[in-house]
């Protein structure tokens, strides 16, 4: 095994080395292990590799990071080469090549890993009914066939359904709800448990329905070529330079270099905004909505004709729930935000000093950017998704909301009040090219209850009890964790929780190509292939363009597909394969391609963007019909995508809710009252009715359990408590969540390290450089530290999504956030990752650079 590393160290020095390996690996030829294939290779065998023409393969990028972007790799007999970017056009603003990031070009790094997962493979202690299940995630592997791994996980399924029935069967998806291939046999094997909501998009995700009436996908983005009409932009809590690919941030510069000013509200100094940013206003995490607050008090005390600041004709026209005149029918007028925010009734006017002493931000400067935000039209201001990613995310959702309405800053050119994050950050507005359907019919799961949410799984299943609606929890027995699609135990709240929820059940499988901290937990590991050596896939980019991605490799070592496992398993409980895929994998990127359309130039509809012709339908042995498209299907596998061209002041530029803006009776939200809902009813019933605690249909501020007034002992007297620090998780450049940590590029790239303020840093004599252990009552990790003035005071700072590694102490040296982050649900889709508090000490012994630890490799 050593020495098997130490070759995998060299190929790292020496690129002809790689190739030979790369050789032997897409040979699928391990038959007898692999050490023989990883010799070295003479410069002659690499030369005679090297001077033969290759295929540049358009490759995918497949993960969940909110960018699509075009990736070739450079293929010479199955092995590849080299890899590259969109160079299919010349690189203007108007018309942008799809870039990759550094994580897209090290994607070799991750499909040619040496910590690939090769073979099945049990835990060393596993029996049926679990064994010795104290040593998941401390086990070793053991190498077994596909017969023996499937017979397994068939068996004990078997077991565990006859015994404690389907209800005690957990099968694990993706946090954005991405199909498993799995869930088909275990909906035709009468059925699992399913987690609900989504852990990604905090609020955003179905607070914004009865708001306002829109899928938080779209949310209320205008398109990119309108930004240029703004007079200012906000960008709060949103940093597109690491989190959003491809080209929003070119949209962001175009602005800043046509003069519009640029303001960030972030706890941290990001990236964004040391590029973009003309000032920056610091928040605490968690405070937002006290800060929105505030800005309302300061537009409803301040707005007079002489300075209007308040857009009373949209808000009266367009919404209900402003003040007591306004509310929606059968509401209480008490109820109304104008008299909460002024404290009418609760006696708490909702002043720049009340949100100050929460937030951070001076009482001054709050007011200030009020009066700015309010006599500066149009505006746009552009929210991630992190503020609303905390216990009762609802109320930052519908304070935005309604300072966006109050500014009117909605339905207008240049105005926007609106998440942008992922696939549509900075550029809304309807696709102008998109796929045809797979025509992949999904099974429904016979078993609709119990369901969990992932704020409440791990508890569910350790004691038993789930929240289901109000009243008494309810009863679950969950005995088996099937994870595909998702690396759940590391990406949700409160990993020590879960980790002891993975040693309490009686059996756990993972389908992985590494060995992530969920398939390190489980009993039988499933080796799958990655999206390089599948058939291909088609997927949209943002709004201007469609990639198709092709088959780049054959699949490595043992490597099977999702879908061969489903249908290997359903073999063994007597279900028809074709039940469970019942088109080709070549019919389902046909009918995305055939079906694909683009718009027409003069917006006047959509047509076929690509030629099928009958020889086209011969050689991929699928059914369709012969039609005529705007590129020919040889074009676009060549490509590997179509972008439509735009230009400033085309007829693509989408402004939101433009024509609800003009006549909100004619044209009506799908929200209750057809207008924005202020005041909403439909939002406070439904945080209600999942039963953790009362909806309120106004945005009020109820601190987080683990918010910033519990880093105090006394608040009043404002002595610091046990865990005085507040700790951000966020999206950092070096992986896409738990995805591509794992590549020692990357890695060394960039250091995933706490960030701390200085004077927090000089308070408690740390160094630069010291390594540091961060904890709470729910768990601790050690990292080295990154001094800087970048981060509030108050505030650390640590890029989510390392692995899980738990030392003999008990730290994980990994640097897993969610460690240390509480499982607090309070109403559906409604994750508590950001209001998180800490401290932090000096730990007295080494950790090195991760870049510099081995590679998780097994067998
Ligand atoms: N490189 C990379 N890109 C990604 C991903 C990835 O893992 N890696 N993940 C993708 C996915 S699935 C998603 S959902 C998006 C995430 O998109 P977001 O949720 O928008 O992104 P984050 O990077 O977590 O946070 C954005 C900014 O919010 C700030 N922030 C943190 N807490 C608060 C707060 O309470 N209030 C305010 N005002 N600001 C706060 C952070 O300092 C950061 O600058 O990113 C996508 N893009
Ligand atoms: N503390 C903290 N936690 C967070 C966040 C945060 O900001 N702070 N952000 C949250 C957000 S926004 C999100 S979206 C979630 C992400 O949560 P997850 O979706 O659980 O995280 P990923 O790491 O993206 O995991 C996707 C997994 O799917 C696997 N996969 C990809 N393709 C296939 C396939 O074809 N078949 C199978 N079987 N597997 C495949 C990948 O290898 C990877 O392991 O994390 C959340 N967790
Ligand atoms: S932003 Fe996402 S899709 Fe684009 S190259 Fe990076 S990882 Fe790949
Ligand atoms: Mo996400």
């Amino acid at each position: 095994m050593n020495n098997f590393i130490d070759k995998v160290k060299s190929f790292k020095m020496n690129r002809r080395s790689f190739l030979k390996w790369s050789a032997a690996t897409s040979a699928a030829l391990m038959v007898t292990g692999y050490e023989s294939e990883l010799s070295e290779v003479s410069a002659a065998e690499a030369d005679s590799i090297l001077s033969k023409k290759g295929e540049w393969v358009s490759a995918a990028c497949w993960h969940n990071c909110g960018g699509r972007c075009l990736n070739k790799a450079y293929v010479v007999d199955g092995v590849v080469i080299r890899q590259k970017t969109d160079d299919t056009h010349p690189d203007s603003i108007d018309f942008p090549q799809q870039r990759a990031c550094a994580r897209g070009r090290s994607q070799r790094k991750q499909v040619f890993g040496a910590d690939r997962l090769k073979y099945p493979m049990k835990r060393k202690h596993w029996a049926p009914g679990g064994g010795q299940k104290e040593l998941r995630g401390k086990d070793q592997w053991v190498r077994i066939s596909w017969n023996e791994a499937l017979d397994i996980v068939s068996s004990e399924t078997t077991r565990i359904k006859e015994s404690y029935g389907n209800q005690s069967i957990y099968l694990v998806h993706g946090a954005d709800g991405r199909s498993g291939e799995m869930r088909a046999p275990f909906a035709l094997y009468g059925g699992y448990v399913e987690k609900y909501g989504s852990r990604s998009r905090g609020a955003w995700a179905r607070a914004m329905q009865p708001i306002m009436g829109i899928h938080q996908k779209q949310h209320a983005l205008n398109d990119r070529m309108d930004i240029l009409n703004a007079k200012l932009i906000v960008l709060w809590g949103n940093n597109p330079a690491w989190n959003s690919g491809s080209y929003a941030m070119n949209n962001l510069l175009r602005a800043k270099e046509a003069g519009i000013k640029i303001i960030s509200i972030d706890p941290f100094y990001n990236t964004t905004a040391s590029v973009l940013a003309d000032e920056f206003i610091p928040i605490r995490p968690a405070t937002d909505t006290p800060m929105l607050l505030a800005i309302a008090y300061v537009l409803i005390t301040e707005d007079s004709p002489e300075k209007p600041l308040i857009d009373w004709d949209f808000l009266n026209r367009c919404t209900v729930g402003f003040d007591s005149e306004h509310m929606p029918q059968g509401a209480d007028p008490k109820e109304n935000f104008k008299d909460y925010v002024l404290g009418t009734y609760d006696n708490q006017p909702k002043t720049p000093e009340w949100a100050s002493e929460i937030c951070g931000t001076p009482a001054d400067k709050i007011r200030s950017f009020a009066n700015e935000l309010g006599s500066t039209k149009p505006a746009t201001v552009l929210f991630g998704w992190n503020s609303a990613r905390i216990e009762k995310g609802q109320h930052v959702c519908l304070a935005q909301t309604t300072v966006g309405a109050m500014t009117g800053n909605m339905g207008i050119a240049g105005g926007c009040f609106s998440c942008s994050a992922q696939e549509p950050s900075t550029n809304g507005g309807p696709a102008l090219v998109r796929a045809g359907s797979t025509g992949v019919s999904e099974l429904e799961n016979p078993l609709k209850q119990p369901k969990l949410s992932s704020a409440e799984h791990w508890d569910a299943i350790l004691t038993g009890k789930y929240t289901d609606g109000v009243g008494a929890k309810k009863d679950i027995d969950v005995r088996m964790i099937y994870h595909s699609h998702s690396s759940t135990l590391n990406q949700t709240n409160n990993a020590n929780k879960g980790i002891k929820a993975h040693r309490k059940v009686e059996f756990v499988v993972t389908n992985q190509y590494v060995l992530n901290p969920n398939a390190a937990y489980s009993d039988i590991v499933l080796p799958i292939t990655t999206m390089w050596e599948r058939f291909g896939n088609v997927t949209a980019g943002n709004r201007e363009t469609l990639i198709w991605a092709r088959k780049v490799i054959e699949p490595l070592f043992e490597s099977k597909d999702d879908y061969w496992i489903a249908k290997e398993l359903g073999k063994r409980w007597g279900i028809d394969s074709l039940q469970i895929q019942h088109i080709s994998d070549e019919q389902i990127i046909f009918n995305q391609i055939a079906g694909a359309q683009v718009i027409k130039p003069d917006n006047s509809g959509y047509e076929p963007l690509v030629t099928i012709t009958d020889d086209d339908i011969k050689a991929w042995g699928v059914e369709g019909k012969p039609q005529i498209g705007r590129i020919t299907l040889d074009e676009f596998k060549e490509k590997g995508i179509y972008q439509v061209e735009r230009k400033k002041d085309d007829k693509f530029v989408y402004i939101h809710n433009k024509k609800f803006r003009e006549n909100p009776e004619e044209n009506p939200l799908s929200t209750k009252s057809g207008k924005i809902e202020i005041h909403c009813q439909e939002l406070a019933d439904m945080v209600t009715k999942a039963g953790w605690n009362k909806g309120n249909p106004i945005a009020i501020y109820e601190p987080a359990t683990h918010g910033y007034e519990a880093t105090f002992k006394n608040w009043n007297k404002k002595i610091k408590g046990r865990y005085p620090l507040q700790l951000c998780s966020i999206h950092g450049q070096r992986q896409t969540h738990s995805v591509m940590g794992n590549v020692p590029w990357l890695r060394e790239a960039f250091p995933y390290e706490l960030y701390m303020n200085t004077i927090d840093a000089k308070a408690r004599g740390f160094s630069e450089q010291d390594v540091v252990r961060v904890f709470n009552e729910h768990g601790s990790l050690l990292r080295r530290l990154h001094i800087t003035e970048r981060v509030m005071p108050g505030v650390v700072l640590l890029p989510q999504g390392s692995w899980i590694e738990i030392d003999d102490n008990g730290n994980c040296r990994g640097g897993s956030a969610n460690m240390l982050t509480g499982d607090y649900p309070s109403g559906p889709d409604i994750e508590s990752f950001q209001a998180c508090i800490v401290d932090v000490e000096k730990y007295n012994k080494e950790l090195e650079p991760d870049h510099k630890w081995k590679q998780r490799i097994v067998l």
